[in-house]
């Protein structure tokens, strides 16, 4: 009895920290990033984003971020460009296939990505597991 209790904790246990490690809003899509990007601080940004670029502003503040999880539409292929304002550093993790970690410093930084495949692509804070948008890739 005593034993299969602690096999049992031990499952449970493993399950748990499966779930901590993985980092992510709960959904069962994989979960590293394959790519790794940084954004650029917005005072070393030299050129306007593309005319025909998706922009995105995000605002982290604490726990709470703005947009928070809403469907935004975009093109494959189209630049999705993310105006992050933040008051600490983190990371903006879009679960594209491959899977894309943007690494963005304090204060405001822009950073840039496409997206070649239709589908929904979830996009959240990391660290906070904070849904931003939810992309619709057509
Ligand atoms: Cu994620």
């Amino acid at each position: 009895m005593t034993s299969q209790r602690r096999a049992l904790a031990a499952a449970l246990l493993a399950a748990v920290l499966t779930a901590a490690l993985a980092g992510c809003g709960g959904s069962a899509e994989p979960k590293a990033a394959d790519n790794e990007i940084s954004a650029t601080p917005t005072a070393q940004v030299t050129a306007e984003p593309p005319s025909d670029a998706k922009v995105i502003q995000v605002t982290v503040n604490g726990h709470s971020v703005t947009p928070d999880g809403g469907k935004i539409e975009v093109k494959k292929g189209q630049p999705v460009v993310f105006e992050i304002q933040a008051d600490t550093k983190g990371e903006v993790h879009v679960h594209s296939s491959p899977a894309t970690a943007i690494n963005y410093p304090a204060g405001s930084s822009r950073a840039s990505i496409t997206i070649n495949q239709p589908g929904v692509v979830e996009v959240e804070i990391e660290q906070l597991g904070k849904p931003v948008a939810q992309l619709e890739v057509r």
